[in-house]
């Protein structure tokens, strides 16, 4: 119950296979690495119905502990990864995004440029991450300590 981890990439190029999910590589990479299990991983393009309809899929399933997107944060027309999330969840984490956002900020401006947004839905967290891989690193890195306390909280 409740202890693995789902990725989510959010991209209309990765979905097509026109490009490769180095940054869903790289989520993997650092759950495993500090000891979580990842057993979902996905690809959907930037359509919300999708993103939200696999939202509500993981976060009812009971084995999925935390789900981690990346991509869809912007501001470009097809960025719509808050708004899928913003529809599912049941609480918001603002002080978690903030987080991500300033940590950020410290090693470039776009930091500002991401709507990243962190919630809870019926007991699993949700956390959406920028699309690059560096990205990617940069804001996991900043929330990652927080997670065993938080699945503790949500168990
Ligand atoms: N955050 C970190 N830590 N490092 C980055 O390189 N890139 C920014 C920002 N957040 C970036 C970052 C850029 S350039 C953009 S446009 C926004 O995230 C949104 O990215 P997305 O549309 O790929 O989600
Ligand atoms: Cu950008």
């Amino acid at each position: 119950m409740h202890s693995t981890f789902a990725v989510l990439t959010v991209s209309d190029s990765v979905s097509r296979n026109l490009k490769p999910d180095t940054s869903g590589d790289k989520i993997v990479e650092i759950l495993e690495g500090a000891g979580f299990q990842v057993s979902y991983r996905d690809t959907v393009p930037d359509e919300q119905t999708e993103i939200a309809d696999h939202l509500r899929a993981w976060a009812d399933n009971p084995e999925i502990a935390g789900i981690i997107t990346t991509g869809g944060t912007g501001i470009a027309p097809r960025d719509v990864t808050p708004e899928a999330v913003l529809e599912v969840v049941e609480k918001t984490l603002p002080g978690m995004a903030e987080a991500m956002r300033q940590e950020s900020l410290k090693k470039t401006p776009f930091a500002m440029l991401s709507r990243q947004v962190v919630g809870t839905r019926n007991g699993t967290l949700i956390v959406t991450l920028p699309g690059s891989p560096k990205a990617v690193q940069e804001c996991l890195e900043v929330v990652l300590p927080m997670f065993s306390h938080i699945l503790n909280l949500l168990a």
